[in-house]
This record gives structure tokens, C-alpha cells and sequence, in this order.
């Protein structure tokens, strides 16, 4: 099956060999820098669009980055790769040549660190005003980007086949997608078989793809290794003219602008930044956090 049938049968699709391996060291190197900068900060710090959701571990009692968003606007190759035609290859068939991009993540699971898994939830869960986009169901499409190996020991994402056709599944709520602890009961209080749950396992350069309903999560590394995985969230430019940046028009790469566009983070106008947050990962004062997700 090409990826187009497989992402409208299944509700995620593989492309293997999505980019070459001088594509995938250039991103590991940029990786390693935006982490240095990201450490630089000792809680998570936000400028605008871009985001280092950096604690201090309780399990390593060291500082660890988890997430870092638009890093394109710090760091050139990410801009460049946020773009690479290779998405366009892809998206084409789903989105046609008009496409805006509304995330872009880094998300790290650091070796022996406490937080390192995502409950199962479906991404529209993060969408905080779904009026302002048209299609919900097709016009969207998450891509995340295995950047060295990943399976089951390290955390690789795991993705439900078919819960792209089932609407919103409720799973999640009530704590938050990255420490409220594993869900997997709420798989049989929605109706769903625990077996049916896919583990990838992806190859450096692969890519994964889903839709805003498609049921998934990620277990925790048990590993020494870390699991490196960019995502990147785009979706029809036509259907939300407000919102986004342009990614490809008219079939062509386009460059951030001069001043960053409303994404996911709504405050952008009001409170831009730079600002740090209270982000204290303890026990005592995880209860309430919301935590940021594509
Ligand atoms: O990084 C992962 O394994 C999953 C992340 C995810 O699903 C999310 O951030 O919405
Ligand atoms: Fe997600």
C-alpha cells in the first residue's frame, strides 16, 4: 500500500527512507545544538513561538529538555528542514500545494529520566479552538521523524489502526498526556482491545504520519539510549487563513517571515515572551499542569 492508502485506510501511514542519512546527521547535529541551548535555561523558557520545556528530573536530579518548539526560528537547518521538499512529496496527495505549518517539536526521552512516556490521546485533544480550522479530519496530517532508532525499549510511538474513524475517544483527560501515568485501562473503557495497539519501530529517516483522531502514545524509554523524534504538523492553508505559518504555496518551500504567526500557542499577541514558567515536575505540584503537544 503507498502511504496515501495506508493514512486514509489505517489513519497513520510509514515512509520508510523518508530522508537520506546526511539529511538525518544534519538534524542529529542541529538536535545536539538547540538541546545546549535549551539547557542554558533553567526551567522552561518561552520567546514567542519557540519553547524549551526544560525541568529538573526527580529520578537524575538533573536538568533535562523534553520538548523544543520552532527551534526553526534559532536554528537554520531546522528551517530549512521544517521545509525540505521531501514533506512536500508526501503531503501533496493529502493537502495539495497550498500547506501551513501549525507545530514543530523536538521531543527527547532522555535515558533514566522519570517522564519519558505520553499517554494515549488523540491529537485534537490540543487543539484549543478547532472553530478556527475547516477540515478537521483530512485537512490535517502530524508527521513525526524517527532521527535514530526506535522501537518499543526506547519509547518509539505506538498508534491504534482505524480510531481516525471513531471521533473523539475521550482518552486522556483528567491528568496530563506526559506524567499522568499509563492509561491503558481507558483502552477497554472505550471499547478498544489493548492488542490492537501498534508498537513502530522506525529506522533513522522514517516517518510517521497520522490524523488529528488517530488514538496514540508512546511508552517510556527503558533503555540508555535516548529516542530522538521531530514532529511537524501541517495542514491545507485554505482551510485557516488566521493561523500558521506557510510552509509550501503553490508548491514552492517558503522561509519563515519577519515576525512569527499565531500556531498552537494562542497567546502569542498578548504574551509573547520571554518569559520562564514555574515548572516544577515534582509529585507535589504535577497535578493541574497542562502540558504542550501538537
Ligand atoms: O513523542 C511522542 O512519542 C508522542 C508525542 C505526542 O503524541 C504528542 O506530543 O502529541
Ligand atoms: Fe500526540
Amino acid at each position: 500500500m503507498d502511504h496515501v492508502t495506508q493514512f486514509r485506510e489505517n489513519g497513520y501511514a510509514v515512509v520508510h527512507n523518508f530522508l537520506p542519512p546526511e539529511d538525518v546527521a544534519e538534524l542529529v547535529a542541529a538536535l545536539d545544538r538547540v538541546k545546549a541551548e535549551a539547557l542554558k535555561h533553567h526551567t522552561t523558557y518561552r520567546d514567542h513561538n519557540v519553547l524549551f520545556e526544560v525541568h529538573t528530573d526527580p529520578l537524575l536530579n538533573e536538568r533535562v529538555c523534553l520538548q523544543a518548539h520552532w527551534t526553526c526560528w534559532i536554528d537554520a537547518t531546522m528551517e530549512a528542514m521544517r521545509r525540505h521538499p521531501r514533506y512536500l512529496e508526501i503531503l501533496e496527495p493529502l493537502l495539495g500545494c497550498d500547506i501551513k505549518h501549525y507545530a514543530n517539536q523536538i521531543h527527547w526521552k532522555p535515558p533514566g529520566a522519570k517522564y519519558t512516556y505520553y499517554r494515549y490521546h488523540q491529537d485534537i485533544k490540543f487543539r484549543s479552538r478547532p472553530e478556527l480550522f475547516g477540515d478537521l479530519d483530512t485537512g490535517w496530517v502530524t508527521t513525526g521523524l524517527a532521527l535514530n532508532r526506535q522501537g518499543g525499549d526506547n519509547g518509539a510511538l505506538c498508534v491504534y489502526p482505524g480510531t481516525h474513524r471513531m471521533g473523539y475517544l475521550g482518552l486522556g483527560e483528567g491528568a496530563t498526556v506526559m506524567t499522568g501515568g499509563s492509561n491503558e485501562d481507558e483502552l477497554v473503557k472505550a471499547g478498544l482491545d489493548p492488542d490492537g495497539m501498534v508498537q513502530l519501530e522506525l529506522e533513522p529517516g522514517d516517518l510517521v504520519m497520522w490524523t488529528l483522531h488517530t488514538l496514540h502514545g508512546s511508552p517510556p524509554n527503558t533503555t540508555d539510549r535516548d529516542r530522538l523524534f521531530l514532529l511537524n504538523s501541517y495542514a491545507r492553508a485554505a482551510d485557516s487563513p488566521t493561523r500558521g505559518e506557510w510552509a509550501f504555496r503553490d508548491g514552492q518551500p517558503v522561509p519563515l517571515g519577519a515576525t512569527p504567526e499565531i500556531c498552537k500557542y494562542e497567546e502569542l499577541l498578548e504574551n509573547p515572551g520571554p518569559f520562564y514558567a514555574d515548572d516544577d515536575w515534582s509529585e507535589e505540584s504535577l497535578a493541574g499542569r497542562i502540558a504542550s503537544n501538537p
